[in-house]
């Protein structure tokens, strides 16, 4: 371990607790997608400590949050997700750590096996108490739209531009998640099976009723979202088999997923930088 991940002790003694409503927050507010730099962020954002912590400056905050965001090669949108998020995060009080958690090589994109591994990897680090699942792509522009876990699981992208700012349908629950450590536990995690585009989200909607949780959600304009527009991704072709693994979901839940994807990925690479905490892994998608 290279980053001290230092707050226990005084968020136990402080009784400066962050209030349940930050004060900062300014509401709806266009996406900035202006073209940056990775050096012109870290000269931005003075706050950032390493490996992508952020925390508030003038009170203890309730949550310790991780941000797991899949990638593979999108850095500019990565760069265009981090300026609008810190701003964002920071008016939120939210005591925050950022893991890119990047699929190596070729192999078909694998997003729900990449949050279980973000998941582990990010627990080897600090035991967060929530666990917000990000894709690249999508901002927040309501800073209303607190990021922050609760008694149910979150979705929180609600309203995408690419929908016209309304729900793509009732049970959606893609783009930005939120679980709380125990729940992401207790519904084991995302679906290791879904190799390439499609239905991983939906899957673990399953997950997350079988086990009697419900999902909530901000209204419309609260949890509003711009997708940044891209061309479809090479290697994350539509996944022909999702219709058919959908309809396991419950029946697969307890025995395959955050409980069997330690057999199945390697760690190529972890660097903790200043905006982020780095990591290269290996899927080997045999579930
Ligand atoms: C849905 C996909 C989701 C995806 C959204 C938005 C499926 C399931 C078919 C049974 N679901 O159609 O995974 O997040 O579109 O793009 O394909």
């Amino acid at each position: 371990k290279t980053t001290e991940y230092s707050n226990k002790t005084s968020r136990e003694t402080d009784k400066n607790v962050c209030p349940e409503k930050p004060k900062d927050l300014i509401g709806l507010r266009l996406g900035n997608y202006s073209h940056v730099t990775k050096s012109e962020l870290i000269e931005e954002f003075t706050q950032m400590e390493p490996g992508g912590h952020l925390r508030p400056q003038n009170c203890t905050p309730g949550q310790s949050v991780a941000i797991i965001i899949p990638y593979r090669n999108r850095n500019s949108h990565l760069l265009v997700l981090l300026h609008n998020l810190i701003p964002f995060l920071t008016r939120q009080n939210v005591d925050v750590t950022f893991f890119v958690i990047e699929q190596a090589g070729n192999s078909t994109f694998n997003r729900g096996a990449l949050f279980n591994v973000g998941f582990l990897e990010a627990e080897k680090f600090h035991r967060f108490d929530c666990y917000i699942l990000h894709d690249v792509d999508i901002i927040p522009l309501n800073d209303h739209n607190l990021y922050r876990c609760g008694g149910n699981p979150r979705h929180f992208a609600v309203a995408l531009n690419k929908y016209n700012y309304n729900l793509l349908y009732s049970n959606y629950f893609g783009g930005v998640v939120g679980l709380l450590r125990s729940q992401y536990l207790q519904v084991n995690g995302n679906s290791n099976l879904y190799i390439g585009w499609g239905a991983e989200d939906d899957d673990l909607l399953v997950r997350v009723r079988a086990k009697n949780l419900t999902m909530v959600r901000y209204d419309v304009m609260t949890a509003r979202y711009d997708m940044i527009k891209h061309e479809r991704d090479k290697g994350n072709a539509e996944n022909p088999l999702r219709f058919a693994l959908l309809k396991s979901a419950a029946r697969r839940q307890d025995v395959e997923g955050l409980n069997t994807v330690t057999k199945h990925y390697q760690v190529l690479d972890m660097k903790p930088e200043t905006l982020y905490t780095w990591i290269t892994v290996s899927l080997d998608n045999r579930g």
